[in-house]
């Protein structure tokens, strides 16, 4: 450890801190932009800066680090000076067309570092840039918002591993780009939105797919039905500056009734489905001797990561569609038989925390007899906003249930918006139906928690089942070169994004201030496991509606029906 002083209060603090950390100890929060800790630590903002005494020009706070005796002094007349300069040259040449910008309703990290720093007027005048708008089916790149502080760019190639955007040319026509100016659309970028997550202004965001939804809701025709991921419940609520990971699953049921919504139905439901059509794939390639590991599916990034990077191992991919895709699909067949209801006026809507599943949806495979399983994804983001554009008290909402004849689905359902939530779920299931009984430990807690890689051996009837599970694409790169290279497993589950949908591109943002100093996935997952341990039924064999739906119409899982429904190909 080390003695420091930060603005003449002394301090003893470890000696890997930086000046940011170290301030932080004594509640002091120096402004930053750039800085994202552990993903981009790269101090070109000067945001930050501070004097440090002796030092011949200011120091970056961000990358800075203490050593003994040192004086810091984080609010000088020259400090202020220079950081209101250096963000009055980001605004010269930014296009500040706050009133239009999606970042208007969320903070804006820009707009509130001007406040922070009083700049009420700015004295230069940059070149503002008029470059195209790069719309794809998930991501929108808005260029003029850009305000280079390469985030996105260490999201996109530090955590995920994708690299597909990066900073180019020089001075006024310095831009993050794709090679050869491409539009990510045509690049290997997997739409896992993690880049968005990152953005701190306006541009970068989902393509906004509302006014389709709002188009279904004013047609008297049609029967609008929506679905609600696991993991947009323990969010949706930050939209409405709800503490984060709040629980909000009740009132959100209630806000999609009064948006006009005919049915509202949970994703679980789905998730439910799949863990009994993939429990029934893993246990036949087990017995029958099929490729292993079998790997999940149900991440739409993931599967687009695979299909580029280890295009030679897509025969371990399960055959399932997500679980939202699956709903789908039900949805316009035995539901609209059941209801009566011409599956041609029925219209889905999946609420996801992810970006890639606008994608997933847009894929051609992806539907039953030529009709979409899913018509329109919208990002939890874009559900808060449209119950913020009509006006909708959020918190102070009652609680409402899910619609019949689907119910509230299990607590397995539910834990699959979390990293290891799948590979739980399946366990679940799968012990039970090897076991012939039902087990009263079903909490596996080995493949909780945030751990890049988690790898655990369970013992199930006469099997060992070895299970491994990665969150973030550059640790299921690291886990798939494992496999390649020969490490065995029977499951393996892996999500996009890290943390696993807790924390997808398309969830409400949370800013570099609370993300650097708050895991914001640990808060969002200890809600799901919360809302797991208070439901009635936690195993997906066990859901009543998902017993039915075989017993009425699919027969068995794995079967001829579920496979035409339920399951999917992949391209090489
Ligand atoms: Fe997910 Fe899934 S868990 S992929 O993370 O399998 O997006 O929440 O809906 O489909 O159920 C996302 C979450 C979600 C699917 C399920
Ligand atoms: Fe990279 Fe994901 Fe953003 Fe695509 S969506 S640019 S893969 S971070």
């Amino acid at each position: 450890k080390v003695h420091i002083t930060i603005d003449g209060i002394k301090l003893y603090v470890p000696e890997n801190y930086t000046i940011l950390e170290a301030a932080k100890e004594v509640n002091i929060t120096i402004p930053t932009l750039c800085f994202l800790k552990d993903v981009n630590e790269v101090g070109c903002c000067r945001m930050c800066v501070v004097e440090v005494k002796g030092a011949r020009a200011l120091q970056a706070a961000c990358v800075h680090p203490v050593s003994e005796g040192m004086e810091v002094f984080t609010h000088t007349p020259k400090v202020m000076e220079a950081r209101k300069v250096n963000l009055e040259l980001i605004l010269s040449n930014h296009n500040s067309m706050c009133q239009t910008c999606t970042r208007s309703w969320m903070d804006c990290e820009l707009q509130s570092l001007a406040n922070k720093l009083s700049v009420d007027n700015v004295r230069f005048e940059g070149e503002q840039k008029k470059q195209p708008l790069d719309i794809g089916v998930s991501i929108v790149r808005d260029p003029n918002k850009c305000i280079l502080c390469r985030r996105c760019v260490s999201a996109c190639k530090n955590i995920q591993t994708v690299g597909v955007i990066d900073c180019v040319n020089r001075g006024f026509e310095t831009k993050i780009a794709a090679p050869f100016n491409l539009s990510l659309a045509d690049t290997p970028c997997v739409n896992c939105g993690q880049c968005i997550n990152y953005c701190p202004v306006g541009a970068l965001h989902e393509k906004s797919d509302i006014d389709q939804v709002w188009e279904a809701i004013y047609d008297p025709d049609t029967h609008v039905v929506v679905q609600t991921a696991p993991a947009v419940r323990v969010a949706l609520g930050e939209d409405f500056e709800m503490p984060i990971g709040t629980p909000v699953t009740g009132k959100m049921v209630t806000a999609l009734r009064m948006l006009g919504f005919d049915k509202v139905f949970d994703t679980d439901t789905g998730a439910d489905l799949t863990i009994m059509e993939e429990g029934a794939e893993l246990i036949d390639r087990i017995r029958g001797g099929g490729t292993l590991p079998l790997i999940t599916s149900c991440s739409p990034g993931w599967i687009k990561f695979c299909e580029h990077n280890f295009p030679d191992m897509l025969d371990h991919l399960s055959s399932c569609k997500s679980p939202h895709q699956m709903f789908g699909a039900v949805l316009k067949t035995y539901y609209a038989q059941k209801e009566g209801i011409d599956p041609d006026k029925i219209f889905v809507v999946s609420v996801m925390p992810c970006t890639a599943k606008k994608f997933e949806a847009s894929r051609p495979e992806m539907n039953v007899d030529g009709r979409p399983d899913v018509d329109v994804v919208l990002t939890t983001r874009e559900l808060g906003k449209m119950i913020y554009d009509v006006g909708i008290d959020f918190p102070d909402l009652g609680d409402s249930d899910f619609d019949d004849p689907f119910g509230n689905a299990s607590g397995a359902g539910v834990i699959f918006g979390t990293t290891g939530g799948v590979m739980e779920a399946a366990l679940r299931t799968v012990a039970d139906i090897l076991n012939d009984s039902s087990a009263d430990n079903f909490e596996y807690e080995e493949v909780r928690g945030l751990e890049g890689i988690k790898i655990a051996t369970v013992e199930i009837a006469d099997l060992k089942v070895r299970a491994a599970v990665a969150h973030g694409l550059g640790n299921a790169r690291k886990l798939m070169e494992a496999i390649r290279a020969g490490e065995e497993f029977h499951f393996v589950e892996i999500m996009a994004c890290p943390g696993g949908c807790i924390n997808g591109g398309g969830q409400p943002l949370q800013l570099s201030d609370v993300r650097n100093w708050i895991d914001v996935r640990e808060e969002r997952a200890k809600g799901l496991y919360k809302e797991d341990r208070a439901t009635y039924i936690r195993k997906s064999h066990n859901n009543p509606a998902v017993k039915k739906l075989y017993k009425e119409f699919l027969g068995m899982a794995g079967g001829k029906k579920s496979h035409d429904l339920l399951h999917t190909h992949y391209h090489e």
